[in-house]
């Protein structure tokens, strides 16, 4: 087989990637390593950024979003009793879009499905083979035995736990990771929303995160330690422990039932340099991971298939490949910067199990100066709806 790009990974990253490409008359085929209802069972992120809801719209995938999707002009920092109110209309002009991603990938798959591009579930085995060369191709093993795609280029969309970043040798990678010291046990569950900004909470008890997906679908976190599992927390252990960690008067308000998914994920920050080695890029989770604090990880997957849908439309119409050569340095530029922001969210909501008397001050001090300063507030409304690509 042959096709101009192969897209390792049906996440989010290669959808899109593949969907973009589609309309510029680029061929591409996406590797999935799993079936498509498994990938759009996995909940995760809700908050978009506007570089990404513009993505969707220009890859002809916006309707349902702009349809559903909630636009959240603001967000809610609380702490103590305090609520601190970030105001994103006001300091940036922009809000960010509530749409989830089991949602926003099922219209990337429809829409696949619709203009008959080949996406190959069920893979195993993926090896790239000569990316440092200009005759790059990919092998794989399905029921009907071993595949190979030959291409130009190879876009590594396959997350964290994927082959692309393995291929990239140890002489030329370098990896840069923190791990934290507790994880987010999440619950999603039908019932209103207890208000309608997303509140992050710092409490004595540790972090809490109240977002949502619609009218009648909330989606909850509290930190907890790393060797927690899943199987501890019964729903009524989970919502006593969100309510103590929620201002007074939110958790009066809290309306709670049972809870239709409860998962716990480890927090993380993870770069890999350079994102590019020869025909091969790394897009996403394959790249880079932030803490969740943020709402940035699906995010900078847009911004990093934004330059690279640039770079190859450049390349393929223009026979331009400065976008190309320059993607590694483009990308990481913005990641490092979503990645300082997630870091720095981290950092002033959770409790760390080593902190002392001086550190809880730091937060705390940190806390008043954005709840009193214009222009703190400012600065967090800019990092949170998105820095420019
Ligand atoms: P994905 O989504 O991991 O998709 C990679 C795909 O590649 C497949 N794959 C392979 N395919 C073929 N061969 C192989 N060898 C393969 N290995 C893997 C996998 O099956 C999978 O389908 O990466 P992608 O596309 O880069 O997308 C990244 C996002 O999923 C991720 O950054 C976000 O979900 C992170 N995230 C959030 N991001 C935000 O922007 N806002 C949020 O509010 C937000 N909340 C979250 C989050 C992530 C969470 N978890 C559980 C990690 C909340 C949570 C709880
Ligand atoms: C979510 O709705 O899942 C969500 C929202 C904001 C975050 C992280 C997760 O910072």
């Amino acid at each position: 087989m042959r096709t101009q790009v192969a897209i390792i990974g049906g996440g989010p990253s290669g959808l899109l990637l593949g969907q973009l490409l589609h309309l510029k008359g680029i061929d591409a085929i996406v590797l999935e390593r799993k079936t498509r209802d498994y990938v759009l069972g996995r909940i995760r992120a809700g908050i978009l950024e506007v570089g990404f809801v513009n993505l969707m719209r220009e890859a002809g995938v916006g309707k349902r979003m702009d349809a559903e999707g909630l636009i959240h002009d603001g967000t809610v920092i609380a702490y103590d009793n305090t609520q601190i109110n970030i105001d994103f209309t006001k300091h940036t002009g922009t809000p960010v879009m509530v749409y989830g991603q089991t949602e926003l990938t099922r219209d990337l798959y429809d829409a696949r499905e619709t203009v008959g591009a080949k996406t190959v579930f069920n893979v195993e085995g993926v090896e790239i083979h000569g990316a440092d060369t200009d005759a790059p191709y990919v092998t794989y093993h399905t029921k009907d035995g071993e595949q190979r795609i030959d291409c130009d280029y190879i876009a590594g969309c396959d997350g964290f736990h994927g082959v692309s970043r393995q291929t990239i040798p140890d002489s030329v990678r370098r990896d840069y990771e923190k791990i934290y010291p507790f994880g987010w046990l999440g619950v999603m569950s039908q019932t209103p929303p207890v208000h309608d900004e997303l509140i992050y909470s710092s409490s004595e008890r540790g972090f809490a995160l109240c977002s949502m997906r619609h009218a009648n679908l909330s989606r909850y976190y509290v930190q907890v330690p790393l060797e927690d599992k899943v199987e501890q927390w019964s729903d009524a252990a989970f919502w006593d422990e969100l309510k103590r960690r929620l201002p007074e008067s939110t958790a009066e308000q809290l309306i709670t039932g049972d809870t239709i998914e409860k998962s716990i994920a480890p927090l993380r920050s993870f770069v890999t340099e350079p994102i590019r080695w020869g025909r091969l890029f790394l897009c996403g989770d394959a790249a880079h991971i932030v803490p969740p604090t943020g709402a940035k990880g699906l995010n900078t997957a847009a911004s990093d298939i934004h330059y690279l849908y640039n770079g190859l439309v450049a390349a393929y119409h223009d026979n331009e490949d400065e976008g190309l050569a320059e993607y590694s340095g483009r990308a990481l530029s913005r990641i490092w910067k979503a990645e300082r922001f997630s870091w720095s969210m981290t950092n002033m909501l959770h409790r760390f199990p080593d902190q002392n008397g001086f550190d809880l001050r730091m937060q705390q001090a940190e806390l008043e100066f954005l709840g009193s300063n214009d222009a703190a507030q400012k600065v967090l409304a800019e990092n949170y709806v998105g820095l420019p690509y």
